[in-house]
């Protein structure tokens, strides 16, 4: 099978490889090929969470430099009571990137026993791991796992609760991970995804000192620099990638004017790169940007969480003031 851009044909045997794990479809490959070709290289992030990539990530949420995961989870705890009550009796929570679900746990065992729980993961075997898990601690509550790729339209199920609202949980600040026009359109998904009268309950992080947010994306021990180089090998493994994960060094840096965090892959030495069927040629300290992690203040996030229609009903934040949890209605 042959195809003008070459990619099928370089990855053939790769595909037939891929195909025995979660493989990338065509979009999947051309995505990846728009960014390590371009200009400046950039790799997709949503490939950080193969299954090493999920339990790393699951141990940079135990590091005392990354404050987000305690903090958000902090704050769940503080005012989850608010949180259930402004939920109501609600058809579904839907939790776009739902990972181990652990921060939806204080959620499931305080909500309205009528609510159905939909987690959406791109880590199909992971998600169903969770999901098991999940169905022996809660065996009252409904949990129908979506395995999908939350940056693109998915269908969710047909509901059965005609009267009762959705609502969509995003927490973790992954919407950070998004530059603002498709965060937007993300939020603007998700608001049609659950119509008028329905919900989002949203985490995200605050601006604060760069150089704690710098300690944040580059821990002393270096699991954030594994879960980067990880992205490598997960590539290696879908894309038909040949990268050497030695010749690569985790880079984390705080960009005052953007607000964000961006996490890059230094390229230690000149070396040719297949992936995806091509070739291209990295020179000796070029990066490849990993990862954008906005940051942000409450009235921006509320700002923009408008232009996609959502109105504001209830901030929660930390005594910091490092995060924050936001109630939003359509
Ligand atoms: C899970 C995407 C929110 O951006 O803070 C953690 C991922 N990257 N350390 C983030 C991440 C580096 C994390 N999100």
């Amino acid at each position: 099978m042959t195809s003008s851009t070459g990619f099928a044909s370089a990855c053939d045997a790769d595909y037939a490889v891929a195909s025995c794990y979660r493989s990338i479809d065509r979009d999947e490959g051309m995505e990846i090929q728009r960014g390590f070709f371009g200009e400046v290289p950039s790799l997709p992030s949503k490939y950080f969470y193969d299954r090493v990539g999920s339990e790393l990530f699951d141990a940079i949420c135990e590091l005392d430099e990354y404050y987000p995961t305690r903090t958000e989870a902090s704050i769940m705890r503080e005012s989850v009571d608010e949180m259930v009550e402004s939920i109501g009796p609600a058809g579904r929570l839907i939790e776009y990137g739902s990972g181990s679900s652990l921060k939806t746990r204080l959620l499931l065992g305080y909500m309205h026993a009528d609510v159905t729980y939909v987690p959406v993961d791109i880590s199909g075997d992971y998600l169903n791991q969770v999901a098991e898990s999940l169905r022996r601690d809660f065996p009252q509550r409904r949990i129908s796992p979506i395995a999908a790729d939350f940056t693109r339209p998915f269908r969710l199920r047909s509901s059965t609760a005609s009267q009762a609202r959705d609502v969509v949980y995003f927490p973790g600040s992954t919407i950070g991970n998004f530059k603002p026009a498709f965060a937007a359109t993300l939020l603007s998904q998700m608001r049609n995804q659950v119509g008028t009268g329905g919900g989002l309950l949203i985490g995200f992080d605050l601006q604060k000192d760069p150089a704690v947010l710098e300690a944040a994306y580059d821990d002393r021990r270096g699991i954030t620099a594994l879960f980067n180089l990880n992205l490598l090998r997960h590539l290696n493994r879908v894309a038909g990638g040949d990268f050497d994960l030695e010749a690569y060094r985790h880079i984390a840096l705080y960009n005052e004017q953007e607000h964000r965090i961006e996490m890059h892959l230094e390229s230690c030495r000149e070396q040719a790169v297949s992936l995806v069927g091509r070739t291209r040629t990295l020179a000796k300290s070029e990066r490849i940007l990993t990862e954008l992690s906005h940051k942000y203040t409450v009235d921006g996030f509320t700002e923009m969480a408008a232009a996609s229609g959502w109105k504001r009903e209830q901030i929660w934040t930390d005594a910091n003031e490092y995060f924050a949890v936001g109630m939003f209605w359509a």
